[in-house]
């Protein structure tokens, strides 16, 4: 009976706590809605812990979750939210004071993240504040209500009860907030309208992607991603709204004139459609943070030809809305072979807001983190050694161009292959250089050639299959790429971090 009291007492505290915990994180969540839509407290302090984050946590949160990345950390700060809400009752049952001071720390911290997310408003501390005076103020309530030791045990139990449906009620009115916060700042779906009314431009110059490019082999990536199934990386927990009608775009640095665009501007230029190969430095080697789409843009030299960059500039750092930079060297930008451009279009469609509508560069050749910022509003013309990017300063390396690799998609991993002709295929690419071979070698045996299909362009990846005349057995299958420039693809393996992925992905099948 006294080690159940002992635990009574921790136990209902620690109750009390999670449900002012729950009560103060909804009460946030409203509040963020209502007076600074960009400071949500949950997703300021998971923003700032993806920037806090080394580089072996972010590859390690990708590789885990990959794409779901995102909610696998909202669910992690929700969690702690929970254990602090614990430990804040029991602290505050032992001592007055203590739990609502960890709670007023969390709130703090909450304040601090806030405040220092890109493009924060003076407002942007208050939500968190809120939280924590409304966490704070219930767990007073609640552990007032905490049933003390009664003599008789029907007491004890009116008493018990009593005290959940008030823990219930306080966790449930957080739960509705938040649920209300959501509700609310459904109003920033406001772009998404704005993007389903748009009509863009009809393309001045078209691209074309021959009927040969794409081999149609079920299971083998398509030559050109759609849109859904296109791979989303960055690091925006809430993703950026930006209405075209308030985008522009700033060119300063080192260069003769400073150029702005508005959209109506970017959009009576000529636009041209091109195709690029996008991908990502996270990418392990048979990764799929790859993709290939039709971008409609307009090339980013013919705005650096108006702002006329000095001399000894070397480097572009593009700036998002959201503080995410990149830096990219001013050669790939201004090169007349180089289709780098400001997109407005993926695919046909004008870019899916999360592909950072309205306006994003694309470079071919580089990896997505030194070249593809999203939501873009400010081109910077600088130095390497001036200026540093959003992951040159993570550990990531300063410059990304990309490595040559290849990758099997058929047979799926682990699928039953019957002895016979297997078909064998899968994707090649080196973007701006271009792949031109692509050999497979079944176990140890010798490296043979594989027919790749028509490659679109040196920009994109190109499609390949192999007829593999199966044994029954184990084996195993591996694909390396030949480039245009004659190298070969590298077997030595290398992590994604600081520059990229090497090595050779194979695949191994019981051949029945
Ligand atoms: N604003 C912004 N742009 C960004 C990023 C980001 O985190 N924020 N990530 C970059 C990285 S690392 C990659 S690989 C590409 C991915 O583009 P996608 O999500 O459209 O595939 O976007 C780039 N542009
Ligand atoms: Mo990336």
């Amino acid at each position: 009976m006294s080690a159940d009291r002992a635990r009574n007492r921790r136990l209902r505290p620690a109750v009390a706590g999670v449900a002012a915990a729950t009560f103060g994180a909804g009460a946030g969540e409203l509040a963020a809605a209502i007076i600074a839509p960009t400071a949500s407290p949950f997703t300021s302090i998971g923003g700032l812990l993806i920037d806090l984050a080394p580089p072996w946590a972010k590859d390690a949160a990708i590789a885990l979750f990959g794409t779901g990345d995102k909610v696998a950390l909202l669910v992690g700060v929700a969690v702690v939210l929970v254990a602090v809400g614990a430990l804040a009752g029991i602290l505050e049952a032992r001592r007055r004071r203590w739990g609502r001071g960890l709670f007023a720390l969390l709130g703090v911290f909450g304040s601090v993240a806030a405040a220092t997310r890109a493009n924060a408003s003076l407002l942007a501390i208050l939500p968190a504040a809120i939280g924590a005076l409304a966490a704070m103020a219930a767990l007073s309530m609640l552990l007032a209500r905490v049933p003390a030791e009664a003599d008789r045990a029907s007491v004890a139990d009116v008493d018990r009860r009593r005290f959940l449906a008030w823990a219930g009620g306080t966790a449930a009115v957080g739960v509705l907030a938040a649920i209300a916060s959501t509700a609310l700042s459904a109003g920033s779906r406001a772009v998404m309208t704005v993007r389903e009314a748009l009509r863009l431009p009809e393309p001045a110059t078209t691209a074309s992607v021959p009927a040969s490019a794409e081999l149609g082999i079920d299971g083998l990536a398509p030559v050109i991603t759609p849109n859904r199934e296109f791979y989303r990386i960055d690091t925006a927990l809430s993703v950026p709204q930006v209405d075209p009608a308030d985008w522009r775009l700033r060119i300063h640095g080192m260069l003769d004139r400073e150029v702005e665009l508005t959209w109506d501007d970017l959009l009576a230029l000529p636009m041209g459609e091109s195709v690029t190969t996008l991908a990502c430095v996270s990418n392990e080697v048979g990764g799929s943070l790859i993709g290939t789409a039709v971008w409609l843009g307009y090339p980013i030299r013919e705005l650096l030809a108006r702002a006329a960059p000095t001399a000894d500039a070397d480097m572009v750092l593009s700036r998002s809305i959201d503080g995410f930079t990149a830096s990219t060297p001013l050669e790939a930008l201004t090169d007349p072979g180089r289709e780098a451009v400001l997109a407005v279009g993926m695919n046909g469609d004008p870019l899916p807001v999360e592909h950072g509508f309205p306006v994003r560069m694309v470079v071919p050749g580089l990896y997505g983190y030194v070249s593809a910022t999203k939501w873009v509003t400010e081109l910077l013309v600088t130095r390497f050694d001036r200026d540093r990017a959003y992951w040159s300063d993570r550990g990531w390396s300063e410059r990304g161009p990309i490595k040559l690799s290849s990758r099997i998609d058929v047979p799926r991993a682990g699928a039953s292959v019957e002895a016979g002709t297997v078909v064998v295929a899968g994707v090649a690419w080196q973007q701006h250089t271009g792949v031109e071979a692509v050999e497979v070698q079944v176990d140890d045996g010798a490296w043979e050639p594989a027919t790749l299909a028509t490659a679109i362009s040196a920009d994109t990846w190109v499609q390949w299959r192999f007829d593999w005349d199966a044994a029954p057995g184990r084996h195993t299958v591996r694909v390396r790429a030949i480039s245009a420039d004659g190298e070969v693809q590298t077997a030595d393996r290398a992590p994604v971090a600081p520059d990229g992925a090497t090595g050779l992905h194979e695949r191994s099948f019981d051949v029945r």
